[in-house]
């Protein structure tokens, strides 16, 4: 329902709806599907021109996903996973986006998309228990549920690098790709950064550029993808264990299905075995094989140099030039506290006449200046930047929207010293809002699908639960807030993440407070605690009534 009294500019754009979502990607595009089959009017606020989130923004060459395609879809529809033919293990982003705009159409979602839409505010109104989310074209629409349906890593990070506006030549972030692709053909083309972005970037540019330089500050531990398409037989032997499949994956660690955790240590094994045990883990080809292949990989730090050792050995292995080999080798944090990345050709791309790898780490990029890269006085000529330089991560998106609660009191002043959830679900003082894979959920550590849609399921659980009982609002308590951050601490102070400059703990980005952000104590432990919450009636929520009811419920 629009409100539109003739000749007032400001109500006219007001609309009013049950729940706001911001985001149109594998989050929001589920939650409008589940509040939608719950009565609820719902709209989706989408800043890109289409759906699909991630997928609609990372087009860059090479731009795939990092987990199965199988386990990395959505589970929620029995006859959507048996219908999608997925063609390959690892598909590349145009696949992923044609399956979300498949999606978007076989739900019927565009009619309450609203794509091209930016948020710039949402603000709590106490007295009439509704949030006013408004946009950069002006629009305001007013909901009694809002969900921050914003991605973790979709809040692209330019580098400050002096100088970056004195490039003459084309220049890029991965994450905000042209629609209709770059040509580099003939090109001497720079890429900055080496994360997962630019580990999948660089050997397709390197087929097409005349020349290409890859500056690179800290070596990232990338393991072989071993991509590959997937055979009809095999497609049609997951369809039939997708119950099982499923079933395992939302009770696992990490949310994906052919990974099961080592029971003994390392240090126990012989050097003989460790190899062989590494070997299969490599030769397996996935982000998980080689940190889940022995229990302490993530908990001890000699058993995890074992790991690291190895990987540099593969290194070596692939890499003609020892000097540039050396460079490849990651060093000085353990393997996995940064996220690993998945190798489709990179290692072997430093093999090719045309690309040449910088070192920035002890001399770090002086500057850009009009034809190219500075580093130690040296100027390295190019016609084409990519900066494939991150994300201001899990609470990058959240930050840049003006979100406030109870008393005018702003999210990003809550978090200045770090992000505070319950469950990564909500933030207590502001009534009603809910993240779908927040900071303190395991998101990023997990098979993001899997954890998009527990997350959806819950926060649709929670509405529903509060419509039926004429519930207006629901809001996480101080309390259970803090337990639940001390619980995310004391789980990640126990692995070795924290030694690392990662973007987990948003050391990627000056000024930020060093937060491990994601929940590392697995996807089937976290949904346990989730659904005790929910069964125990939103324990550590305030339920308060409506007008008709206007005692506390909680
Ligand atoms: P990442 O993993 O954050 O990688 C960013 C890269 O950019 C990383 O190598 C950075 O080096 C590098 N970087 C950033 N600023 C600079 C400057 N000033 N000079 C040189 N190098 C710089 O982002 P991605 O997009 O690759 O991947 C993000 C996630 O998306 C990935 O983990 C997957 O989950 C999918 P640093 O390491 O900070 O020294």
């Amino acid at each position: 329902m629009s409100e539109m009294p003739a000749g007032s500019r400001e109500a006219a754009a007001v609309t009013q709806v049950d729940a706001v979502i911001v985001g149109a990607g594998f989050s929001g595009m589920y939650l409008l599907h589940k509040l939608r089959g719950a009565g609820l009017n719902t709209v989706v606020l989408e800043a890109g021109d289409g759906v699909g989130g991630t997928w609609y923004w990372n087009r860059y060459p090479g731009a795939r996903v990092d987990v199965e395609s199988f386990d990395y879809s959505y589970s929620f529809s029995e006859e959507l996973q048996q219908e999608w033919e997925w063609t390959e293990r690892y598909p590349a982003q145009p696949e992923l986006l044609r399956y979300l705009d498949h999606v978007a159409d076989r739900f019927d979602l565009r009619r309450d998309i609203r794509l091209g839409t930016r948020v710039t505010a949402a603000h709590y109104d106490e007295a009439a228990a509704r949030w006013t989310v408004r946009c950069e074209r002006g629009e305001e629409y007013r909901a009694t549920w809002c969900v921050m349906a914003t991605g973790c890593l979709s809040s692209a990070q330019l580098p400050a690098i002096d100088g970056i506006g004195s490039f003459s030549g084309d220049s890029y972030h991965t994450a905000n790709w042209p629609v209709e692709g770059v040509d580099f053909t003939g090109k001497r083309v720079a890429v900055i950064g080496t994360g997962s972005s630019g580990i999948q970037s660089i050997p397709v540019i390197a087929e097409q550029a005349a020349r290409l330089t890859v500056f690179q500050r800290t070596a990232s531990f990338a393991v072989p993808a071993h991509n590959r398409a997937l055979e009809p037989g095999e497609v049609e032997e997951i369809k039939n264990r997708y119950p099982e499949l499923r079933d395992h994956t939302r009770r696992s660690m990490a949310g994906v299905s052919r990974v099961r955790i080592g029971r003994s240590s390392v240090l126990e094994a012989t050097a003989d075995e460790r190899q062989e045990v590494f070997a299969r883990a490599w030769a397996a080809g996935t982000l998980f094989g080689l940190v889940t292949s022995y229990r302490d990989v993530m908990t001890d730090r000699v058993a995890n140099d074992r790991v690291a050792d190895f990987v540099r050995g593969k290194i070596r292995e692939m890499v003609d030039d020892p000097d540039t080999a050396e460079l490849l080798c990651p060093r000085g944090f353990p393997f996995a506290a940064k996220r690993v990345c998945l190798d489709s050709g990179y290692y072997a791309t430093f093999n090719r006449g045309n690309v040449h790898l910088i070192d920035v780490s002890e001399n770090p990029i002086d500057r850009l200046s009009e034809h190219g890269v500075v580093v130690n006085g040296t100027e390295h000529e190019a016609d084409v930047i990519v900066f494939a330089t991150g994300f201001d991560a899990m609470t990058g998106s959240l930050a840049a929207i003006d979100i406030r609660g109870r008393n005018g009191r702003s999210l990003r002043d809550k978090w200045s010293a770090g992000p505070i959830t319950c469950l990564g679900l909500q933030s207590a003082g502001f009534p009603n809002l809910f993240f779908v894979a927040g900071p303190g959920s395991p998101s990023v550590l997990s098979n993001m699908v899997l954890s998009i849609e527990q997350h959806v399921e819950w926060i649709a659980g929670c509405i529903g639960y509060a419509r039926e009982r004429d519930v207006i609002s629901v809001e996480a308590t101080g309390q259970a807030e803090q337990d639940w951050v001390r619980h995310v601490n004391e789980v990640s102070a126990a692995l070795l993440y924290s030694e690392a400059n990662s973007w987990y703990l948003g050391a990627n980005v000056p000024g930020k407070p060093r937060v491990f952000m994601p929940y590392a104590g697995g996807v089937g432990a976290y949904r346990k605690r989730c659904d005790s919450v929910a069964a125990a009636g939103y324990e550590g929520f305030v339920l308060t009534g409506g007008p008709a009811r206007s005692h506390q419920v909680r």
